[in-house]
């Protein structure tokens, strides 16, 4: 790919930059640094006019939304909470998977009247719960949700699980499934428009990787 233009992307060091390096191989983009021994923040990459921003996870879609950053990789479970207001979404780039579930311990749901659950992520439990038509008392939190059901402090969580070995290892059991979450490319308006060809050929070359049979 010819980079006409400066591009920044946002993504997350941890699970979704390892996976999201072979993506970026195939538009030709190789980062100069590895973020988990550079405390650099912005990423040189083998093109002048490429740099990566390296940002929690539930920052990018705040630096995409405002042109921080052209282009981001975000989780479902960030968006969803973010609202994805101010971005485009066009890819499923099918890295950093897993599932938004309930868990507690077993027979939770069948033996209490109106539950109290501990969640990071406010709005898609708000939005499950209300689907079903229960009544339930959502806690925020922000991690270590395993926690909550063993103290006391609720009798369900809504987290993330990918192999269970979280919960098993604290005791508890998935129970209701609530979404698929896959990591999403998500573009800033603006960039849409002015970067128009640049960033079709990267969605382009992006939407080329995930469909590649893996071997
Ligand atoms: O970790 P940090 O606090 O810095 O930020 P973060 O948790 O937001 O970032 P990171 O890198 O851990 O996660 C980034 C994204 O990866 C998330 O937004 C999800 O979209 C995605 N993802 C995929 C996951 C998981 N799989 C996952 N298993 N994010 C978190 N987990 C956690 C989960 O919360 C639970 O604590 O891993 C634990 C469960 O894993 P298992 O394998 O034991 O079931
Ligand atoms: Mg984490």
């Amino acid at each position: 790919m010819k980079f006409d233009a400066p591009i920044t992307i946002a993504l997350s060091k941890g699970r979704i930059f390892e996976q999201s390096l072979p993506l970026l191989a195939h538009a030709g983009i190789e980062p100069a640094d590895d973020p988990e021994t550079s405390r650099k923040l912005i990423l040189d990459t083998n093109h002048e006019q490429v740099k990566l921003v390296i940002i929690r996870a539930t920052d990018v879609p705040t630096y995409v939304q405002y042109g921080a950053a052209d282009l981001g990789i975000a989780g479902k479970d960030v968006l969803l909470e973010q609202g994805g207001e101010g971005l485009y979404e066009p890819l499923d780039l099918k890295i950093a998977r897993c599932r938004m579930m309930t868990a507690g311990y077993p027979n939770t749901i069948e033996t209490k009247g109106r539950l109290r659950v501990a969640t990071k992520y406010v709005k898609s439990a708000q939005r499950f719960f209300a689907e079903k038509g229960e009544q339930v008392e959502i806690i925020k939190l922000y991690g270590s949700m395993e926690l909550a059901p063993i103290v006391g402090l609720a009798d369900l969580i809504v987290d993330l699980v990918e192999s269970g070995n979280t919960l098993k290892a604290n005791g508890l059991v998935p129970l209701e499934h609530i979404t698929d979450i896959s990591s999403r490319l998500v573009v800033n308006k603006a960039s849409w428009k002015m970067k128009h060809n640049l960033v079709m050929q990267l969605i382009n070359a992006f939407r080329e990787a995930v469909n590649q049979p893996t071997t």
